[in-house]
């Protein structure tokens, strides 16, 4: 009587555990777990924009120097025909999602009438001394829906107070405040780490800076050589590192340290931090409009373009209003050109037309998830319990051969960057060998164009499982066999 119970006892258990697992097997699959750290929510919409545009504007511009010395007199400061609108047209046609601001540079020129110092619009013939350029350009790009962004130079060369650090510090944060508390919505603030090397000695309170701002705006990027939510490349050419992690450990670096660099541009695959980089250039050789120079050429550009948005950077493109206060139209007319041969590039992805094979797939995370619009939470897993390290995507064409010159591959980087080493074989042969991936990794096939029946990326090394998000296979009709990758 006993066994007869317990068989049945035993008997029910089963059928309840089918029917759970039934249950589960109709449940939709869950993702896999994340790799830490990861980026916040305003470091994401920050990797998205991919392009930044950066305006250097102030006294220097009138002295055609690159850092002036603090002694400028307001009074050279007279852009007659100062139009921010078409600051903004000229990005909203480049596409640009964010506008970064020199409110003050290096010689403490302040474009907007500061309550705590005369050296400032208020003391130029610039509308009579009642203008702000700030006001104007914060009005003028939220018109065309673009968001702004602020940099205020720590280094002064025109305060007295500079060299005193308790009089300094609490002019530097009442500005940060007057801004801040003035303009919402500021998407980004720059801390620049530069000082001349005959600088006054002076330590920024740069805790004190953090809180005020996060506490002001919490959404807003803090962007410094060691950020807390963006940092520097490390270099001034836009040019990340082959190797780009967005992780790095905070506690290694330092504002203003010169021995950093490398360290910058490569990141850190065992960063606890997720700080991803930012290449700051200019379209031309100064910050400063100058007007013997010129915009750098359009394959200048793309270079560029492919060594930081290509490595898992953010481009932070300067390009300088003149003494008018206009931008260039030589200018103007080179970041329409940037952006279209962006454009005809990327908006064809012929791997949407190809049969795509991967080596292994967890339930509701196919291969067609890496050929949809959403590059962040639409993504492919393969099977992490096969023992297979070896992960793989193949892309077959249909019919006729495949024509192309840049491959693209993003991960999931919602969910931690992950890829450590990646290889591209074009029919059978070993073409690429690349190492990390991030938010975009661009290859640009070195000897131009090829034409192939199957291409196929390998992830070779790998935190945790790899998540692919998109790739595509494109042609560049300005890429040019005779380049070669830099
Ligand atoms: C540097 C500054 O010294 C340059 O003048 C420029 O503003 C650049 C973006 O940052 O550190």
């Amino acid at each position: 009587m006993v066994r007869l119970w317990w068989s049945s006892f035993i008997i029910t258990l089963l059928l309840l555990q089918l029917r759970l697992c039934v249950c589960w097997s109709e449940e939709t699959p869950t993702p896999p777990l994340p790799i830490l750290p990861l980026p916040t929510y305003s470091q994401l919409k920050w990797q998205q924009r991919e392009i930044i545009m950066f305006l250097h504007f102030g006294v220097n511009t009138f002295t055609d120097k690159e850092w002036g010395t603090g002694q400028e007199s307001p009074s050279i400061f007279n852009p007659q025909g100062l139009n921010t609108a078409q600051w903004a047209t000229v990005a909203a046609d480049a596409g640009i999602s964010l506008m970064i601001l020199t409110a003050k540079h290096h010689d403490g020129f302040c474009l907007w009438p500061s309550m705590y110092t005369h050296h400032s619009v208020i003391s130029s013939p610039w509308e009579g001394g009642k203008g702000d350029v700030v006001k104007d350009f914060v009005n003028a790009a939220t018109a065309q829906g673009i968001d702004v962004g602020i940099y205020l130079s720590p280094w002064d060369r025109h305060d007295p107070r500079y060299g005193n650090d308790l009089l300094y510090n609490q002019y530097y944060l009442a500005q940060l405040q007057e801004l801040l508390r003035k303009y919402q919505n500021v998407r980004e603030i720059w801390f620049d780490g530069a000082k001349g090397s005959n600088a006054k000695n002076m330590s920024y309170y740069f805790s004190d800076w953090f809180s005020m701002v996060k506490e002001l705006q919490s959404s807003i990027n803090i962007f410094s050589d060691a950020g807390p939510d963006i940092r520097w490349v490390g270099d001034e050419t836009g040019s990340a590192g082959d190797t780009c992690w967005s992780t790095i450990n905070r506690t290694s670096l330092s504002i203003g340290a010169s021995n950093i660099t490398q360290y910058l541009s490569t990141g850190d695959p065992k960063g606890t931090d997720w700080l991803p980089a930012e290449c700051d250039v200019s379209i031309r050789d100064g910050w400063f409009w100058h007007k013997p120079e010129a915009p750098k050429k359009l394959s200048e550009l793309l270079d560029i373009y492919y060594n930081s948005v290509g490595k898992n950077c953010v481009l932070l493109l300067n390009v300088p209003p003149n003494t008018t206060g206009l931008i260039p139209d030589s200018d103007a007319q080179r970041l329409k050109e940037f952006k279209n041969a962006i454009d005809t590039t990327f908006h064809q992805n012929l791997a949407e037309d190809c049969f795509i094979k991967v080596s292994s797939q967890r339930g509701g995370f196919g291969a067609e998830k890496m050929l949809d619009s959403d590059h962040l939470w639409s993504y492919w897993v393969p099977k992490d319990d096969d023992g297979e390290k070896d992960h793989w995507v193949e892309v077959w064409a249909k019919d006729e051969s495949l024509r192309f010159n840049v491959i693209r591959m993003q991960e999931a980087i919602g969910l931690g960057q992950r890829i450590e080493r990646h290889e591209i074989y074009v029919d059978g042969k070993l073409k690429i060998k690349g190492t990390t991936v991030g938010y975009k990794r661009l290859h640009r096939i070195d000897g131009g164009e090829v034409l192939a029946r199957v291409v196929r990326i390998r992830i070779t090394k790998a935190r945790g499982v790899p998540l692919l998000s998109s790739i595509g296979l494109h042609f560049d009709p300005f890429w040019h066999s005779k380049f070669t990758v830099t």
